[in-house]
């Protein structure tokens, strides 16, 4: 069975943008995922952990077959090959790669790589909901609602769409 999904991209080290390019482009390549489409890439101030550099984010959507954990372990795999170093939660890093919504999948999993589905905080971030909005303007959060009646409660949030665009 195969699943539309969102993948959450964010990189905060390094030469970001080339980074988040090549990572869609390694997603794609897996011959289990068709590319959808991509959104723009923003920049935005971080959330959370507030302390480090500004982040440029992008969500990309693709069509897969693979369950859910075997494509997160796929993401930690390219995360890995760029050079990522886990130190601290939200710590600044080289990419991130977030399963953001799976299909219709609500779950969490408690096993040796936890995932909880739809990502428990996108609701609550406008550098995911702003390009989410974007590739799919009519996007529903299973379980949760509509991306756009959250992106009303993120406003304050400051995030700029940059106009060089990926080429995947
Ligand atoms: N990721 C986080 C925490 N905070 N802030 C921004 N702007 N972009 C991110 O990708 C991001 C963040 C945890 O993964
Ligand atoms: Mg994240
Ligand atoms: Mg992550």
């Amino acid at each position: 069975m195969s699943n539309k999904i969102y993948v959450g991209l964010g990189s905060n080290m390094g030469d970001s943008f080339q980074i988040i390019e090549n990572s869609v482009k390694f997603i794609i390549s897996n011959k289990s995922n068709e590319f959808v489409g991509v959104s723009s890439v923003y920049l935005t101030r971080p959330i959370g952990y507030r302390d480090q550099p500004d982040f440029l984010n992008a969500v990309l959507c693709i069509q897969s077959e693979l369950k859910p954990l075997a494509l997160l372990k796929k993401l930690f795999n390219i995360e890995d090959h760029f050079g990522r170093i886990r130190t601290f939660k939200n710590a600044p890093r080289l990419i991130d790669l977030d399963l953001l919504i799976f299909g219709n999948i609500q779950k969490k999993i408690n096993g040796p790589i936890p995932l909880t589905l739809p990502h428990p905080e996108i609701h609550k971030r406008a550098f995911v909901l702003k390009p989410l909005i974007e590739i799919q303007p009519n996007c529903e959060i299973p379980g949760l609602g509509k991306v756009e009646d959250f992106m009303k409660e993120c406003k304050n949030q400051k995030i700029t769409r940059l106009k060089k665009e990926l080429k995947i």
